[in-house]
């Protein structure tokens, strides 16, 4: 049998100090935990304690809820529910909106969400993840690439305990070929099916963002149409030492908005919120959205690009699929022009969606550090 660490391509000068930036790449961490671990590998130990450790014992909280139902009701409640979604984007960065009741959704998004969409993801997620390793490395993410299968490439200092699938998937002619047309194809079928519902869905919500921040609905819904949009299917295998890792390192999301859903209903994730850690339980079948770095520039600062990260546990899988909603390729990234003023200087720099992406991505993962790229008094850079 080969040993844990054949499951690791340790690069020739990889010494397993952490303070050496040159990690190996992990091959499967699925594979990995299906070992009998007497102990974790070096490369996955987090030294860095970024998360005290007591928040691993902390109990879960329930994230805020938004009825969107509600939402789009009479006029009375419907401010009344805006104003709810306006203070949840500004103090909490996320909620959850429930999609128990169907008829829910009918509203929301036309022919509806149907709880069978999610159900059917489900099922095909949970059967890609249960493929031979093999067939899983024929979508294997190449080096200098950050999609595929795989991949904690973007990070310093020690590897995470997850095995996840990134893609691109709008605009279609951006799909790799390799990619989203190869997955088995009820599997493509079940995720096209479900990005088309939950694009919609983020539509809608950024059409009732806009109106609670008093921007323009219909440029912001330009902006955001035939956008790009991604997706991360992110595989947590159980670990028999959770505290000395994490599931995905701490970080805030470059989209406008990402829409999560915890698909096989483990818990996990944890936000900061008012400077501590906080882990976050969810309603099974909700749907999950967090404010991103785009919203957050958009809007000047009031609404928070909310940091995030996920831990794992000693007994059950976590599997998640983060769907990631942006704006055109040939929008500008940037406080939206009705909102900023003489009262309201901008916070942020704007910059073309194209550069945005690709300035994100040669970025390492960590916290909220590409926000803070786009800050104007960051390095003294004025528009
Ligand atoms: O697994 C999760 O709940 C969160 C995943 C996440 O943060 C990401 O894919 O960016």
């Amino acid at each position: 049998m080969a040993s844990s660490s054949s499951l690791l391509e340790l690069p020739t000068d990889f010494r397993g100090d952490h303070h050496h930036h040159q990690l190996p790449s992990v091959v499967s961490v699925q594979e990995l935990a299906k070992r009998p671990l007497t102990t974790i590998p070096t490369p996955f130990v987090s030294f860095d304690q970024e998360i005290p450790e007591e928040t691993l014992h902390q109990p879960y909280v329930e994230a805020p809820i938004l009825d969107l139902q509600l939402l789009t009701a009479d006029h009375e409640t419907s401010s009344l529910e805006l104003a709810k979604l306006h203070s949840y984007c500004q103090e909490w960065g996320i909620f959850q909106h429930i999609l128990i009741r169907r008829h829910m959704y009918v509203q929301l998004v036309n022919h509806g969400v149907d709880k069978s969409v999610i159900e059917k993801l489900r099922h095909e997620v949970e059967g890609f993840y249960k493929l031979p390793v093999e067939e899983k490395l024929r979508y294997k993410e190449q080096p200098g690439d950050y999609e595929g299968y795989g991949g904690t490439g973007r990070l310093k200092g020690r590897l995470e305990w997850g095995d996840r699938f990134y893609m691109n998937t709008n605009p279609i002619h951006r799909r790799k070929p390799h990619l989203f047309p190869e997955l088995p194809s009820s599997f493509r079928e079940s995720l096209e099916v479900y990005l088309e519902e939950v694009q919609k869905l983020a539509m809608k919500l950024m059409g009732l963002m806009a109106k609670a921040l008093q921007t323009e609905a219909k440029k912001v819904e330009e902006m955001m149409d035939d956008g790009m949009q991604s997706v991360r299917i992110t595989y947590y295998p159980p670990c028999p030492r959770p505290e000395l890792v994490v599931g995905i390192t701490p970080h805030s999301d470059a989209s406008g908005i990402t829409i999560l859903n915890q698909v096989n209903g483990v818990d996990g994730l944890k936000i900061v919120k008012d400077g501590a850690w906080l882990p976050l339980t969810f309603l099974p079948h909700a749907l999950v959205v967090n404010v991103g770095d785009i919203l957050e520039v958009l809007s000047n600062g009031l609404y928070k690009s909310v940091e995030h990260s996920v831990a794992v546990n000693s007994e059950k899988e976590r599997i998640a699929v983060g769907f990631f909603f942006n704006p055109r390729f040939d929008a500008e990234v940037g406080p939206a022009t009705d909102i900023v003023g003489p009262e309201n200087p901008p916070k942020f720099k704007r910059k073309g969606m194209e550069q945005y992406v690709k300035d994100y991505f040669a970025m390492k993962m960590e916290g909220r550090s590409n926000l803070e790229h786009m800050k104007i008094d960051n390095d003294g850079c004025r528009q």
